[in-house]
């Protein structure tokens, strides 16, 4: 990555907050806990479902401060960013607990501030101040821009689009690209037209048939204010690496304003929110990668490659000597694990393993913590074994959303079912091998595909003892235990 004066001054800043900050909690921990994930991985369900257990007491008997009394309790408390979005907690629980439906689509960064009141293992009482900041993974695979130029974005970006299901999504972009001479003048209306057409492009490889998720820059699919501004008017154009830029052409002005992306979306996110995380939970929808089938899930793959490399972890540059990577434990969790039935829970963890493996292997070595787990944040099923012929199958119970089918029946949104996914297979590396290549949703029918999983309502939710109600989750325990147990020692 080539260095610059700007990015010394950055980090000399961080470098000071990191002091201060240490200073200031020497005795009384803060963790600042970035979750992301691709649109509709699970981020908001998570949040939500981890407030309300520590807030309500949820059972969490792996995680050790909990489950062994020493946590006296936990509340929320004013947030300390005054220019960010606080994550709506409220309402997103009373959608999920009376209204029973989950919680609408969030596309901005928001945060919450919780304090934990604890009594550490030598018996003197703390407290831990958490916060949470929701922020989606779209933006963290716009960092890697930051390092390339606006040709070598392009190239990629092209030669991507030219592979697997992506090239039938992108043919008319393509046929658009192929009469744009980037030398010629300057032209606003084919750059409209081009950012409309990678737009749209980059839409569908995103729909649940393809379930795609390398698809930078980030934004183009969630412009919020930034919508119809040059800084999202711009497109990649049949370009070398090597290539310059005439004055006041075409390719001129798609470059000015690929730049003009990075530092009015990227730099700022990086600068104001990332840097600052110091605990990292990545969320990964694996499911609909495999009803999507094996492109989505080799896609998924590269994604997941290309969060971890922001992490910096591992990474010798002259910048990683001058501070401590921030960063120093990573959570990848599968969400949704109540879709399956227990016995596919370890085979998911495997899957997820195989999927961050070669990326993990460089973070470890940096000395960050990596661990992945399957999980569900709340628990929309329970299990069954349904007998078929000869044959049990390990099934699961729930309601299914309202329009969503299977076997030729479309579900009402009311009724129980037992369902059968499919069973993952026992070794990762099926999924992944060319021969071993399954059937999905992007090859044909929805009948034919090897898996389907479908979404559930909301459980109705169990009242404790106490009168307080408890969601019911799957190792969302020992997702905590990981990620703040050791600071509540
Ligand atoms: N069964 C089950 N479904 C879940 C769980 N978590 C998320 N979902 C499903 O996944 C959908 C998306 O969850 P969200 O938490 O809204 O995901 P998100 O990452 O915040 O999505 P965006 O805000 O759109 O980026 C929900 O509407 C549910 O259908 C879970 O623990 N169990
Ligand atoms: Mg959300």
């Amino acid at each position: 990555m080539a260095i610059n004066f700007r990015d010394i001054v950055e980090e000399a800043r961080l470098t000071a907050r990191a002091i201060t900050d240490f200073g200031a909690h020497l005795f009384d921990p803060t963790v600042r806990l970035g979750v992301t994930g691709l649109s509709r991985a699970g981020k908001t369900v998570f949040v939500t479902a981890l407030v309300h257990g520590l807030v309500r007491g949820g059972r969490f008997p792996v995680f050790e401060a909990l489950a062994s009394g020493r946590i006296a309790g936990a509340r929320l408390s004013p947030q300390p960013d005054d220019a960010v979005p606080r994550f709506d907690y409220e309402t997103h629980l009373h959608d999920l607990i009376a209204e029973r439906r989950w919680p609408d689509s969030t596309t901005r960064l928001s945060e919450l501030r919780l304090m934990i009141d604890y009594q550490s293992l030598n018996g003197r009482t703390r407290t831990l101040t958490l916060d949470i900041v929701d922020y989606p993974g779209e933006w963290l695979l716009d960092l890697p821009l930051l390092s390339k130029s606006y040709e070598q974005w392009s190239a990629e970006t092209l030669a991507l689009s030219r592979a697997g299901p992506r090239a039938k999504l992108a043919q008319e972009w393509h046929a658009h690209l192929q009469n744009l001479r980037p030398e010629g003048a300057e032209d606003e209306q084919a750059a409209l037209t081009a950012a409309r057409l990678f737009t749209d492009y980059l839409r569908a490889s995103r729909d649940e048939r393809f379930a795609m998720s390398l698809l930078p820059p980030g934004r183009f699919l969630m412009p919020g204010d930034l919508a119809g501004s040059p800084a999202l008017t711009f497109a990649p154009l049949d370009v070398t690496p090597e290539s310059s830029a005439p004055d006041h052409s075409l390719h001129a002005m798609m470059q000015r304003r690929y730049e003009a992306y990075k530092s009015a979306v990227v730099r700022p996110f990086f600068r104001d929110h990332f840097s600052l995380l110091d605990r990292q939970v990545v969320l990964v929808d694996a499911l609909a990668a495999f009803n999507a089938g094996p492109d989505a899930v080799r896609d998924l793959e590269r994604a997941l490659e290309g969060i971890l490399d922001c992490f910096r972890v591992g990474q010798r540059t002259f910048l990683s000597s001058m501070i401590r990577p921030r960063i120093d434990r990573i959570l990848f969790a599968a969400t949704k694990a109540d879709h399956m039935h227990h016995t596919s829970h370890d085979r998911l963890e495997a899957i997820l393993s195989r999927m961050t493996k070669r990326a993990a292997e460089r973070a470890r070595f940096a000395g960050a913590a990596i661990d992945v787990v399957a999980l569900a944040a709340v628990r929309a099923t329970r299990e069954a074994t349904v007998k078929q012929g000869r044959e049990t199958l390990p099934s699961i119970l729930g309601v299914p959303a309202a329009g969503e089918a299977a076997g030729g029946e479309t579900f009402d949104g009311r009724s129980e079912t037992a369902i059968f996914p499919g069973d993952l297979p026992a070794d990762a590396d099926a999924l992944f091998s060319e021969a071993g290549d399954f059937r999905g949703l992007t090859a044909g029918e929805a009948r034919d595909a090897d898996f389907r999983f479908l979404r559930f309502r909301p459980p109705a939710v169990e009242i404790a003892e106490d009168g307080t109600p408890a969601l019911p989750h799957i190792r969302l325990d020992r997702a905590l235990q990981f990620l703040i147990g050791d600071r509540l020692k």
